[in-house]
């Protein structure tokens, strides 16, 4: 990502009141939304050393979001929502292939029954790592019913984790909102008392219009946090930072790749220095 590097150069030969106006253009540049970046600009305005006051204050805005799963009833829930493309299905076979090596018995509901690419996309990959799934029966069927089945099936065969795939096209359409509320109502029927986390999944590629869609899906299902695709492209993850001092999300995982283990824990001082460095 490497914002210092852009930092010094922009620095040379200017006063201080350009100098941070061109630190605040370079930061939305970084994908970092204004309310951010203006935040960032605030706290060193007054800096003898910007670059370490900013990485100070950006490692502060990352650190409040640092998140892990913890698991206190089983089965435990994950609903996972975004966009499509964003990197759902990708995200969850990593995150179905990192519970089951943990020693965990995980289900997935294919509740994504809009497009039928999507469930044999899902089934293959899961297939490769030996873990079940849910499908529809017919195509286009009603996904609150895969989620009902599934809810059912992992009380009835004792699994640890339920992953819920979902559909996302356009996150405008009203109809796949209500969709998304029915699904997440369905499900939880059969679980009372189930613990469960709402993720969204922001691609990093799509730079700020990723918050505007994280609300979205906010306004129908509070989001307990995220989970950022594609930083392993040229993207430049400053929309993880305004996500997180706008929402006050908890990030819980970064990933970097389409393989199955381009998956990490989110870690903020590691996060702070490649945005950076
Ligand atoms: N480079 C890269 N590609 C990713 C990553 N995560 C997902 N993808 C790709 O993004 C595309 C969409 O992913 P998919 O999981 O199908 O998205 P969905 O529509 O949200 O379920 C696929 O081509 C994935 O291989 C990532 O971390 N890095
Ligand atoms: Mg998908």
């Amino acid at each position: 990502m490497g914002l210092l590097k852009n930092v010094k150069s922009l620095f040379i030969k200017e006063d201080n009141s350009q100098k941070l106006e061109n630190l605040k253009e370079l930061l939305l540049t970084f994908d970092v939304s204004y309310n951010a970046a203006q935040y960032l600009i605030d706290k060193v305005k007054k800096s003898k050393d910007i670059t370490t006051d900013l990485q100070r204050e950006i490692e502060k805005i990352l650190k409040e979001a640092e998140s892990s799963f913890v698991f206190n009833t089983k089965p435990f829930v994950i609903f996972m929502y975004g966009v499509n493309g964003s990197g759902k299905t990708t995200t969850i076979v990593k995150i179905a292939n990192m519970l089951q090596n943990q020693g965990k018995k995980v289900l997935v509901a294919a509740c994504d029954t809009f497009r039928a690419a999507a469930a044999d996309q899902l089934v293959h990959s899961l297939e490769k790592i030996k873990c079940n799934v849910v499908c529809a029966e017919t195509e286009k069927a009603d996904p609150a019913s895969v989620a009902f089945i599934a809810s059912k099936k992992v009380i009835d065969e004792q699994y640890d984790m339920l992953i819920v795939d979902t559909a996302g096209r356009l996150h405008t359409n009203t109809n796949l909102m209500a969709e998304l509320a029915k699904i997440h109502k369905v499900t939880l029927k059969n679980l009372e008392g189930v613990q469960y986390v709402n993720i969204a999944i922001m691609d990093a590629t799509i730079g700020q219009n990723s918050i505007g869609q994280i609300k979205k899906f906010n306004d129908i299902i509070p989001i307990s946090g995220v989970i950022i695709t594609k930083l392993d492209t040229s993207a430049k993850g400053g929309s993880l930072i305004s996500v997180i001092h706008e929402m006050k999300k908890k990030v819980y995982f970064t990933c970097n790749g389409p393989n199955v283990d381009a998956i990490n824990p989110f870690n903020a001082i590691a996060f702070a220095k490649e945005f950076l460095e």
